[in-house]
């Protein structure tokens, strides 16, 4: 069996306390690799090497930070069938998945932000003739970067990328449940000629390598992915430290169809915004609202797709839906369905485990694309993050009413709206309070864009020249003339 290590200053290290934790094919409930069981001592290794890391590189040309970057994304592209096979074999998502979105989007954030710094500006301005002030954008130090198992080299690479680019120093944390194209991607950059300690990944527990993490005093900077519940202990231990912190967390994300929508188009898309990955994407549009004249039209043609969806062995290149993360989450997510039950909603299709499953696959985490209609918005299967391939399906009579159900939760992350009508497109996006609006379609990035969330689902925005802006710290300079 595998054995992951740590790598901490350019090489591959056991942890200190000598164990290790299991790593579980969620397709098949097999043990695939072990990986360290990190700790705080471990932590305050990688931090040390990168802090000395820092020196250097911080005064590293960009231009020459940009072409190791580029370097890396190049690597990932030639190791891009293995980064495919192992993301899907740790996460149960769909190999075709993985090669579609997850390991091209690595190669573009590498891209994307290693060219970034080359076009990178900052402000200047005289005043009254009297001084000239200019900004200087530096890096921080050592930062921390966490992320989770749902997209788990996607994220990543999210993170470390504009970390680096922008001459920090990091130590990320992946998801223990999905250590394998972390891994992978640590000896990359190593190959692509990124000096040790520039990038460090501990690998272990969100509550020990995770949490020393955030509360390591020579720490200035966190970026965290994950659940609303883990980004409030972050903020909790950060906040003390006065640290830079950025978190992307949980949505239950609007996705709403007006009569006068394009409804192939939509139905189409809502079947990705539904159940790509799982449900298991902070942006899947996990309540759907209708408009009533073309509810039951939508509505049967949504249901049509969500049977036709393929589900099975993620390895098979046909398959569509894979296995949820764990057998913890899948009983989660039962769990819910099992209330939405007992709230009076009604199951239009599936809600439970497939009866019949390749032989491979029989002992994984699967559950079919469920639909449930005919709860009330104020009911706790339309107001908590399910996260997984579950969405909620209901009728509304007006933009008002659309708007209002929206915006009825706690999260504010993404949200989707379906019509052809420009003005009411307009007046509901700027109506809706989440972090990103989409018209006519889902989960079409341009990483130049803010990207976060409002309310419960995140603190700060990263992206294009927000990230540059986060992963630095602002420095006025004012000179008497
Ligand atoms: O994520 P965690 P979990 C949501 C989703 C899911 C729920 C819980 O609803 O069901 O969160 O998922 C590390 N200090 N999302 O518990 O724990 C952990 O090791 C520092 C939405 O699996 O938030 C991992 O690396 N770090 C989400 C990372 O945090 C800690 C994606 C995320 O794990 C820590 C994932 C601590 N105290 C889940 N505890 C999204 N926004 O996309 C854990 N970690």
């Amino acid at each position: 069996m595998k054995r992951i290590q740590n790598f901490i200053d350019g090489e591959f290290r056991p942890p200190c306390s000598g164990r290790y934790i299991e790593d579980v094919d969620p397709a098949t409930g097999r043990v695939i690799a072990e990986i360290p069981e990190s700790g705080a001592a471990d932590v305050d290794a990688a931090v040390a090497a990168a802090s000395r890391a820092f020196e250097s590189w911080r005064r590293m040309p960009a231009e020459e930070r940009s072409r190791l970057l580029l370097r890396v994304a190049e690597l990932i592209e030639e190791n891009f069938d293995e980064l495919a096979r192992l993301e899907s074999e740790d996460n149960g998502k769909p190999v075709s998945l993985a090669r579609r979105m997850d390991v091209p989007r690595a190669v573009l954030n590498f891209r994307f932000f290693a060219t970034a710094i080359l076009h990178a500006e900052t402000r200047a301005h005289v005043t009254d003739d009297r001084a000239l002030n200019y900004t200087l954008r530096q890096p921080l130090g050592v930062a921390g970067l966490i992320s989770p198992w749902n997209l788990p080299l996607y994220l990543l690479t999210w993170k470390i990328a504009p970390a680096i680019a922008a001459g920090n120093c990091c130590v990320a944390k992946p998801s223990e449940l999905t250590p394998l194209t972390a891994d992978r991607l640590a000896a990359l950059t190593a190959e692509a000629g990124i000096p040790p300690g520039v990038v460090n990944v501990v690998h272990g527990p969100g509550a020990g390598a995770g949490r020393a993490l955030t509360a390591h005093p020579k720490v200035p900077l966190i970026s965290f992915t994950g659940g609303t519940k883990t980004g409030a202990d972050v903020m909790a231990q950060a906040g003390p430290l006065f640290k830079k912190v950025s978190l992307e967390l949980g949505g239950k994300n609007p996705n709403i169809v007006f009569a006068d929508a394009d409804l192939e188009q939509a139905v189409a898309t809502s079947i990705q915004s539904s159940f790509a990955n799982q449900g298991e994407i902070c942006l899947c549009g996990s309540r759907l609202f209708v408009e009533r004249p073309v509810y039951d039209e939508f509505l049967g043609r949504f249901l049509e797709k969500t049977k036709q969806l393929r589900i099975g062995d993620p390895q098979d290149p046909s398959t569509e839906v894979g296995a949820l993360i764990s057998e913890a989450h899948l009983r989660k997510v039962e769990g819910y369905v099992a209330l939405a039950k007992e709230e009076g909603g009604e199951i239009l299709a599936g809600g439970k485990r497939p009866a019949e499953l390749p032989e491979r696959v029989r002992g994984g985490y699967f559950l079919e694309p469920t639909v449930i209609a005919g709860l009330d918005c104020s009911r706790r299967c339309m107001q908590e993050e399910i996260f997984g391939p579950v969405v909620t399906v209901t009728p509304f009579d007006s933009p008002e009413e659309a708007i209002a159900y929206a915006n009825s939760t706690r999260y504010g992350l993404s949200s989707s709206v379906w019509t052809r009508d420009l003005q009411k497109a307009h007046r509901v996006a700027a109506a809706i309070d989440t972090g990103t609006v989409w018209v006519n379609t889902w989960l079409l990035r341009d990483l130049r864009v803010p990207f976060g969330g409002m309310k419960e689902s995140g603190v700060g925005r990263e992206g294009g020249f927000d990230s540059l802006d986060f992963f630095t710290e602002a420095k006025n300079v004012c000179i008497k003339l």
